[in-house]
C-alpha cells in the first residue's frame, strides 16, 4: 500500500493505492490524512480506471518523428540558444501549470528566470488565481491564505461566492454538509448567478447578475458600518485606507445585483451579526475582468470587522488544481520570482546570491494572455509548455492554436499524446504521470503532502525535472541543475524559502531544509509556515496583525463596481458562462479514459434557460452553435432551471479530440483583470442559433471508429466499448450509409438491421457495433444499448430485444458514478416510497460511497415531492 495524494483539485486528498500488479491499482481515500480523513468523490475514486496506457505520449518526437531522447533535449537547448543569442532573452518563453509537482515547478522557474535570464515564464494559474494573489498581495503585502479548512466547520456562517464547492471541491463540500449536519444552527449563503448543485445545503442563493460582486460586497462593507459591526481596535491598530474604501462602497449602487431586497437584507444581517463568517470564493470571483476588485471588496469586510485568522473565520481563497499554491510558492508566474518574492531590486538580488547567477531579470514577463498574443506576433519565438493544454484551455483559443502553428519552436511536455495542445506542437517530450511521480504538491490550506510513485515509468517518458535539469546541462548550466533527484530539489527550495527571511516573507520551510532523503520519503502532510527551529502546528496568518506590508498593516481597497468588459448587445444579447461539471476534469485527458465518469455528462452542452430556448426555437437535445465575436463552438441544448433569462452556460473541458466542435474557448472573448491579467473566462456575450440538423444517432462500437464528416460529434468510453453521440446536416439515409460502412471498417462482421432505425455488427452472436440513428434525439439509447455491449454471446432472445426493441436498461443516464446507478433507478425508487436520501441510499445504494451524487439524488427528491402530495 503506497500514500499519495489526489492528482485533482486542490483540496489534496490523500490516497491510499494498492496495485494490481497488472498496471491498475485500488484507490480509497486515506483515513490519516487531515485534509479529508478518508474521504473521497467521484474523480478520486475513479482514478483506478485512468492509469491504462492508451493515449500516452511514449516517446519524443520531432516535427512527427520518434527520436532518441539526446536528439529532442539537443533540438530543444540549441533551438532555446540560438533564438536568445539572437534575439534576446525575452524572446523565449515557458508555459508551465499547477499540475507540476512542486519539485518540476521550481526547476522550471529556476531555469528560465534565473538562467536564460527572462521572467517569461508564466502558468495556468493565471487563468485560475491570479486575481487572488493579486488581491491578497494589495491587501495583506503577501499571498497569503490565512485559514485552514477546519475554519469551514467552525463558522456559524460560510459564504461561498462564485464557488460551486459540490462539484469542484467536492471533499470540503461535504466537510461542510456534515458539519451543517451536527449544527443546524450554522448558516450557508451562496453567491453565484446560476443555481448551483452547491446551493443544495444554502440557506440563501443569491443569484446576482454576473459581474455584480463588487457591488455587493461594497454594499455589504458599507452596512456592515451603519450597523456597528466595526472592529474598531482591530482596524485601528492593524488597517489603514478604511475611510477611502467606505466612500467608494458607499456610492456603489447594489441595484446593479438585481436581487431581492429582503434577501440582501437578510444576508447583510446575518453577516453583521455573525462574528464566526467565512467568505470562500473561487473562480466566479477570480475570472473577471474586475476580479482583484472582487477579491478585495470581499477582504475589505473581513478586515472591517476583524474577522481574519481566528478560528472559524477569514476570507479564503479556494485553489483548483493540486498544485496551485506550490507554483506560487516557487513563483512561476511571470509577476513573482521565487519563494514569495518578486521583482524588487533587494528580492532579485537575493534570488540572484542564492542561485548563484547574475542573469535574474529585474521585471516581470509576460502573462498568458498576452504571452500567447507574443507568440503570434512573432515576438516570442520559442515557447516551451509543460503540463497544460492551451489550445483548449486559454479563451480565444483558435488564437492561441494559430499562434503555435507560427512559432519557430513549439514545445510541449506532456504525458498524454492525444491532446490538441501536442497535436499543436513541434517537439513532444513524454513525461510521466501521476501514478508514476515522486515530489510534493501544496493544497488550498497551504498543506504540502508527498506524491507517490505506485507504477513503473512507462515507454520512454521521464518526470518533468529531469527534462527541464538535461536542457539546462545542455545550456552551459549543469552545475546549477546537478540534482540526484526530488528531495535534492526540495532541500535547495525549501532553503530558498528560508534564505535571509528572519520573518519578513510568510512562506518559511525552513525547518525541512536538511531533512535527510529516507525524512523526504516519509514526510507525512504538515502545513507552512514551519520556519527552522519551529514546532509543527497549524497556523492561522493574522488574528494579531502582522501583515507583510511594512509598515505591518494591511490595506482596505476603495473598489467601484464596473461591467464586465465586452456587455451583451443587440447582435450577442445572451452572457455565456463557462465552469465545471462533477465528473470530468479539465480538458479531459485522464477522467475522459473513465466509463463510469462519462456517465454523468457525457457530452459537451450549452444550457439555456427555458425562455431563451424558446426565442430562438431551441428544444433540449437540438444542436445549437454559440457564436461570439472570436469563434463558435457546436454543442447540445440542455435547457436548465438554474439559469436567469439572459444568461447561458458551458463547461470548459470538452477538446478537439472528444467532439469536433465542442471545444468552447473558441467562443470565449480573452478580455483580462488590469491588474492579475486573469482572463473573463465566466461572461462573453454570445448568440445561440440552432442547427438544422437532419437526425441525431448513437454507435457504440469496441473499436474506434473513423467517422466520416458529420456537423456534430462527440464520444466517451462504455464499459468496453466506444460510444459516439452524432447529429447531422445531410440526408438521413446517406448519413446512415457512411456511417454504418465506417463501423463496419473497423469492427468487421455481418451487418443486421432491426427496427426503429437500429442497425449492428454482430460476428459468431457477439455485438461488434450497435447503432440507433433517426430523426429525433434519443437520450436514452447509449444507456440502452450499452447492456448488450457487455454481453460475451448474445441469446436469441436478447439478440431479439436488441433488434427489435423493448427495454433492456433503465434511461436517463448514471447519477452515482461510483456504484453505477442510473437516475431511473432513483426515480424508480423515489416512486415507490423512499423519500429521504438515505431511503433512496437503501434501495438503490445510489449516494452511499463517495456522496458525490448526494445534492443531485436531493433534487429528485424535492422535485417528486409535489408530485407526490398532488
Ligand atoms: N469536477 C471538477 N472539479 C474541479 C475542476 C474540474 O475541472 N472538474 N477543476 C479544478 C480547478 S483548476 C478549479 S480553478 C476549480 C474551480 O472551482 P469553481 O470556481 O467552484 O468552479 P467553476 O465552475 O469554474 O465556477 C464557479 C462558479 O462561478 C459562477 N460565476 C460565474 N460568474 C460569476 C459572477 O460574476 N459572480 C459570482 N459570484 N459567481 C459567478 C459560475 O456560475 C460557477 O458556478 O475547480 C477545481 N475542481
Ligand atoms: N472557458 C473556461 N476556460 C477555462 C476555465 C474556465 O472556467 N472556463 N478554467 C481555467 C482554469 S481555472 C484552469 S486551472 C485551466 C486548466 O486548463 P489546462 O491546464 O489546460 O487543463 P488540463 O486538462 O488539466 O491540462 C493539463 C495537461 O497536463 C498533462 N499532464 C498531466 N500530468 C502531467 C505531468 O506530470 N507532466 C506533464 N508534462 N504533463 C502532465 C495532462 O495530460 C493535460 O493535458 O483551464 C482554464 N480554462
Ligand atoms: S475532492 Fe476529489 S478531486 Fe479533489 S482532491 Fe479530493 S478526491 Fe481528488
Ligand atoms: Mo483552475
Amino acid at each position: 500500500m503506497i500514500r499519495t495524494t489526489c492528482p485533482y483539485c486542490g483540496v489534496g486528498c490523500g490516497l491510499k493505492i494498492t496495485p494490481d500488479g497488472k498496471g491498475g491499482a485500488d484507490v480509497v481515500g486515506d483515513p490519516d490524512h487531515p485534509a479529508n480523513r478518508g474521504r473521497i468523490c467521484s474523480k478520486g475514486a475513479a482514478l483506478g480506471e485512468t492509469l491504462s496506457l492508451e493515449d500516452r505520449l511514449l516517446h519524443p518526437e520531432v516535427d512527427g518523428r520518434h527520436v532518441s531522447w539526446d536528439s529532442a533535449l539537443d533540438t530543444v537547448a540549441d533551438g532555446f540558444r540560438e533564438i536568445v543569442t539572437r534575439h534576446g532573452p525575452d524572446t523565449v518563453a515557458f508555459y508551465v501549470s499547477g499540475q507540476l509537482l512542486t519539485e518540476d515547478y521550481y526547476a522550471a522557474n529556476k531555469l528560465i528566470k534565473g538562467f536564460i535570464g527572462t521572467a517569461n515564464i508564466d502558468t495556468n494559474s493565471r487563468l485560475c488565481m491570479a486575481s487572488s494573489v493579486a488581491g491578497h498581495k494589495r491587501a495583506f503585502g503577501s499571498d497569503t491564505v490565512p485559514g485552514l479548512y477546519e475554519d469551514f466547520e467552525l463558522a456559524d456562517l460560510v459564504v461561498l461566492v462564485g464557488s460551486n464547492l459540490a462539484w469542484c471541491h467536492p471533499v470540503l463540500f461535504q466537510r461542510l454538509e456534515a458539519a451543517k449536519r451536527v449544527r443546524p444552527a450554522m448558516r450557508i449563503v451562496v453567491v453565484d448567478p446560476r443555481r448551483t448543485e452547491t446551493c443544495d445545503i444554502a440557506d440563501l442563493h443569491l443569484g446576482l447578475r454576473p459581474g455584480s460582486d463588487v457591488a455587493l460586497f461594497n454594499a455589504l462593507l458599507a452596512e456592515l458600518q451603519r450597523r456597528g459591526a466595526t472592529a474598531k481596535r482591530f482596524v485601528d491598530k492593524h488597517t489603514v485606507g478604511m475611510d477611502d474604501a467606505l466612500i467608494a462602497a458607499r456610492a456603489s449602487d447594489v441595484g446593479q445585483c438585481d436581487l431581492p431586497k429582503a434577501d440582501l437584507e437578510t444576508f447583510f444581517d446575518w453577516f453583521a451579526r455573525t462574528e464566526k463568517t467565512v467568505t470562500l470564493y473561487s473562480q466566479g470571483v477570480n475570472q473577471s475582468s474586475a476580479g482583484v476588485d472582487k477579491v478585495n471588496a470581499l477582504i475589505n469586510c473581513h478586515l472591517l470587522t476583524g474577522r481574519i485568522g481566528r478560528p472559524g473565520m477569514g476570507p479564503f481563497s479556494i485553489t483548483g488544481q493540486p498544485n496551485a499554491m506550490g507554483g506560487r510558492e516557487v513563483g512561476a508566474l511571470s509577476n513573482t520570482l521565487a519563494a514569495h518574492m518578486d521583482f524588487a531590486l533587494e528580492d532579485v538580488g537575493r534570488v540572484g546570491r542564492f542561485w548563484n547567477t547574475n542573469r535574474v531579470p529585474r521585471k516581470a514577463g509576460l502573462k498568458a494572455v498576452e504571452l500567447f498574443e507574443a507568440v503570434r506576433a512573432g515576438r516570442v519565438k520559442a515557447v516551451w509548455i509543460m503540463a497544460t493544454n492551451p489550445v483548449a484551455s486559454l479563451p480565444n483559443a483558435d488564437a492561441v492554436r494559430a499562434a503555435l502553428a507560427a512559432c519557430e519552436l513549439s514545445v510541449v511536455s506532456e504525458a498524454i499524446r492525444a491532446s490538441d495542445t501536442v497535436d499543436a506542437c513541434r517537439v513532444r517530450l513524454p513525461a510521466l504521470a501521476w501514478a508514476e511521480k515522486n515530489g510534493t504538491v501544496t493544497n488550498s490550506e497551504r498543506g504540502i503532502s508527498r506524491q507517490r510513485p505506485f507504477l513503473p515509468p512507462p515507454g520512454e517518458a521521464r518526470q518533468d525535472w529531469w527534462i527541464i535539469a538535461e536542457v539546462a546541462r545542455r545550456l552551459g548550466h549543469g552545475e546549477a541543475f546537478a540534482w540526484k533527484g526530488v528531495a535534492d530539489i526540495f532541500r535547495e527550495h525549501a532553503r530558498l524559502s528560508a534564505f535571509e527571511n528572519d520573518g519578513q516573507r510568510d512562506f518559511d520551510i525552513g525547518a525541512y531544509a536538511d531533512i535527510d532523503d529516507s525524512a523526504y520519503d516519509s514526510l507525512k502532510p504538515f502545513v507552512w509556515p514551519a520556519a527552522k527551529g519551529s514546532h509543527p502546528t497549524t497556523t492561522r496568518f493574522f488574528a494579531d496583525g502582522g501583515f507583510f506590508h511594512s509598515d505591518g498593516r494591511a490595506r482596505f481597497i476603495a473598489t467601484a463596481a464596473r461591467e464586465p468588459l465586452h456587455a451583451p448587445s443587440t447582435e450577442w444579447p445572451i452572457r455565456l458562462n463557462t465552469g465545471r461539471v462533477r465528473d470530468q476534469w479539465h480538458t479531459m485527458t485522464r477522467t475522459a479514459k473513465s466509463p463510469r465518469l462519462a456517465g454523468h455528462r457525457p457530452e459537451p452542452t450549452i444550457e439555456l434557460n427555458a425562455i431563451d430556448a424558446a426565442q430562438r426555437g431551441l428544444q433540449d437535445g437540438d444542436i445549437a452553435e454559440v457564436i461570439s465575436a472570436w469563434g463558435r463552438a457546436a454543442l447540445r441544448v440542455h435547457l436548465s432551471r438554474a439559469l436567469r433569462q439572459g444568461e447561458a452556460f458551458a463547461p470548459m473541458h470538452w477538446t478537439a479530440q472528444l467532439s469536433r466542435a465542442g471545444r468552447i474557448n473558441a467562443a470565449v472573448n480573452p478580455a483580462v483583470d488590469p491588474i492579475s491579467g486573469q482572463p473573463e473566462l465566466k461572461h462573453t456575450p454570445v448568440e445561440v442559433r440552432r442547427v438544422a440538423v437532419q437526425w441525431h444517432g448513437t454507435i457504440l462500437a469496441r473499436r474506434p471508429i473513423m467517422l466520416p464528416a458529420v456537423t456534430y460529434w462527440a464520444r466517451i468510453r462504455g464499459a468496453g466499448c466506444h460510444a459516439y453521440l452524432l447529429a447531422g446536416e445531410q440526408p438521413l439515409a446517406s448519413a446512415r450509409r457512411a456511417l454504418s460502412a465506417a463501423m463496419r471498417t473497423a469492427n468487421p462482421g455481418p451487418w443486421v438491421d432491426g427496427e426503429d432505425a437500429l442497425g449492428a455488427v454482430i460476428s459468431d452472436g457477439r455485438l461488434e457495433a450497435v447503432m440507433r440513428i433517426g430523426k429525433a434525439h434519443d437520450e436514452t439509447a447509449r444507456d440502452r444499448l450499452a447492456p448488450f455491449m457487455a454481453v460475451a454471446q448474445l441469446d436469441s432472445e436478447q439478440r431479439c430485444v436488441l433488434l427489435h426493441g423493448g427495454d433492456a436498461a433503465d434511461r436517463g443516464g448514471e447519477i452515482c458514478a461510483c456504484l453505477g446507478v442510473s437516475n431511473a433507478s432513483v426515480q424508480a425508487a423515489i416512486a415507490n416510497g423512499a423519500m429521504t436520501l438515505d431511503a433512496v441510499g437503501a434501495v438503490t445504494k445510489a449516494g452511499t460511497s463517495c456522496g458525490s451524487c448526494r445534492p443531485e439524488i436531493r433534487a429528485l427528491l424535492r422535485a417528486a415531492r409535489p408530485r407526490q402530495a398532488a
